[in-house]
């Protein structure tokens, strides 16, 4: 175990201040940088005046902080590039962390111990507008991070997000390095709301927290950007809902520029007093200062807050996947959960074209319609035999996440199509799908798919399929879905709320025999899932009952067996919302025939098949 959590767990914990004020204020020359070339590299002068990063540390320390954070917020190869030392970014990062640990074991005692957090800032380019591919900035990262771990940090930061993709780049890398280190530390994470209210890309709090929540940190916080007034309604909105640890670090107030310099006036009193409210109403668990903050501002904190024991906190847990902007709970009170079936290119002829000619603008066009009609999720399918589903994908799950605006289903039978997608779209996606069909072994298709979902943060669609095939009857489909529930939550740490579970209905139109049961077996599949499994949700690709009928049929057996379905449990569709009818819009003859079809109520003299066609 970690002794930060342990700490944690028993008091309130105070952070260091500003890095780059502190700097500022000292006003150093070319030479301090290391020559004129590396002048304003800050995470340089961890290289070149190494006592100088001391001496700041300290003198944090001398206030009665708890932690410190290293001089590393830009210190990697992305950053390091644009003063052509990106290959130092592994000696920085570790030196970094060896000073910081110096120094904190001058002031650690055996009652009070003293942490180094490795700090891990968002660099200058953003993935989600297509400045750097997501794997290359997850690699600068994880050489970041090594050096981090090497010169022994206690716990990671990733902080001042502005693009939630950038954020999820840096925790991979940090799973990814604290592996190959074989170390684990705490690992948290803090966004930037800016005075918008939004995240600098357009992301709501909501969305960010159910993105990054996904990812496992073991604390949420808000960092940079405003004061602490600002970011009240922001900390609420975590107090009331994550399920993580909470931190805050605010700037000295809102910026002005005084003599072409950032300034900032907030007092180190005014700082205090929002902590201690914060602490108090919210339950923050970790306290400091972001830009402007001085030791004199730690002071004020350390003094007002003490020892203080975090103040329990009622947490509401809203299962949900995310857009870049905004969340969208799986559980939706007067309806189910709409996921716009009509980006496949399977079975979209317009999708298929557009995606074919290269038209993007056709493409986002679909997405954006989904929208109108009501769609709270859209499926994004661009499987096509003879293409390369990852270009394909990499081309429209970016663009259709900012300029659509609601959370993606990536369907695909293509793990590596799946990734391609996840590595594009800033909000906490869906998987679709995982089966069984190979089997559960490492690096089948069931192995890949899940972890995908885990490393990523992703929820997964499962699909009532495994060794022997398609699931036919209730209890088969029920059977399969409890094995993958387990397989989800014990093998790969999944929770049960990311998992929906796809009772795959087949088409009613062949008529052949063994085909009539389907509908009805679905239904009670579903029905079984939802009493027996009460912690996971149920999805179906609706409109594969009515392939083979004709278009007017197909939007009426579409409708009742949807409405059939919601009343056995079912949580989730993939749908075209705009051809759902309410049911009493539909006649009543014609409904009776359907639900006949559908339940296989046959006599001798009538076959509901043959009525309703
Ligand atoms: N389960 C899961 N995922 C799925 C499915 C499922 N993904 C794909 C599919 N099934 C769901 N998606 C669709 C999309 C479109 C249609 C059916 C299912 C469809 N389209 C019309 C047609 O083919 O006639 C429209 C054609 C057009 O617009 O050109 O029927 O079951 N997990």
């Amino acid at each position: 175990m970690s002794d930060f959590l342990d700490a944690l767990r028993e008091r309130v914990l105070i952070f260091d201040g500003a890095f780059g004020t502190w700097v500022q204020a000292q006003h150093l020359g070319p030479d301090d940088f290391g020559g004129e070339a590396l002048e304003g590299c800050n995470e340089h002068v961890v290289l070149s005046r190494p006592d100088l990063i001391a001496r700041m540390h300290r003198e944090y320390f001398d206030v009665g902080v708890d932690a410190v954070e290293t001089a590393t917020f830009g210190a990697f190869g992305v950053v390091l590039a644009e003063y052509g030392i990106q290959d130092k970014a592994y000696e920085i990062n570790e030196a970094a962390a060896r000073l910081a640990k110096g120094v904190a074991a001058e002031f650690a005692t055996p009652e009070r111990p003293r942490f180094v957090i490795g700090s891990i800032g968002p660099g200058t380019k953003l993935p989600t507008l297509g400045h750097i591919a997501f794997a290359d900035l997850r690699d600068s990262y994880v050489t970041q991070i090594e050096g981090l771990l090497a010169g022994g940090v206690d716990v990671l930061l990733v902080e001042t997000v502005q693009d939630l993709l950038q954020g999820k780049a840096a925790i991979v890398a940090a799973r990814r390095a604290m592996a190959t280190a074989g170390r684990e530390v705490p690992l948290m994470v803090q966004v930037t709301v800016e005075t918008t209210g939004r995240l600098l890309l357009g992301s709501e709090i909501g969305a960010a927290l159910t993105t990054l929540e996904a990812m496992r940190p073991d604390v949420i916080g808000l960092n940079c950007a405003t004061g602490p007034a600002e970011m009240t309604e922001h900390l609420r909105y975590l107090s009331h809902h994550a399920r993580t640890l909470l931190s805050c670090l605010p700037n000295a107030g809102l910026p002005s520029v005084v003599d072409g310099h950032e300034h900032y006036d907030l007092t180190p009193e005014v700082l205090a007093d929002a902590h201690d409210r914060f602490v108090s109403e919210f339950g923050l668990n970790i306290v400091g200062g972001c830009c402007g903050t001085t030791p004199a501002h730690l002071r004020a904190v350390v003094e007002r807050i003490g020892t203080r024991a975090p103040v329990p906190r009622n947490i509401e847990f809203e299962p949900a996947c995310a857009s870049i902007y905004s969340p969208v709970t799986f559980h939706q009170d007067t309806a189910y959960l709409a996921i716009g079936e009509r980006m496949n290119a399977n079975s979209s002829k317009k999708f298929r074209t557009a995606m074919i000619d290269g038209d993007w603008d056709t493409c986002v066009q679909l997405a954006r319609e989904q929208v109108k009609e009501g769609a709270h999720v859209l499926d994004l399918c661009v499987d096509y035999v003879g293409r390369d589903g990852r270009v394909d994908m990499a081309e429209i799950a970016g663009r259709v996440a900012t300029q659509a605006g609601l959370p993606l289903v990536l369907d695909s039978t293509e793990p590596q199509v799946i990734e391609a997608g996840l590595q594009h779209i800033g909000g906490k996606a869906v998987l679709n799908s995982a089966n069984l069909e190979e089997g559960e072994a490492p690096g089948k298709r069931f192995d890949r798919v899940m972890s995908l979902a885990r490393e990523y943060g992703a929820a997964v669609v499962c699909m009532c399929i495994d060794e022997q095939g398609q699931a036919r009857t209730a209890d088969r489909k029920f059977e399969i879905a409890r094995r993958i529930r387990d397989l989800a939550v014990d093998r790969y740490g999944i929770e049960p709320s990311d998992l929906l579970f796809d009772c795959n209905t087949l088409t009613l139109a062949t008529g052949i025999e063994e085909s009539r049961k389907d509908g009805v077996e679905t239904i009670e599949g579903i029905r079984r899932i939802k009493a027996e499994l009460s912690d996971v949700w149920t999805v179906l690709g609706l409109s594969n009952i009515s392939f083979g009928f004709k278009p007017a049929g197909r939007h009426v057996l579409n409708s009742v067996f949807l409405h059939e379905c919601r009343e056995a449990g079912l949580d989730a569709a993939i749908v075209h919302a705009a051809r759902i009818l309410p049911m009493h819009r539909i006649d009543d003859q014609v409904r009776d025939v359907t639900l006949d079809l559908i339940y296989d109520r046959r006599t001798e003299s009538y076959d509901p098949l043959t009525e309703f066609m």
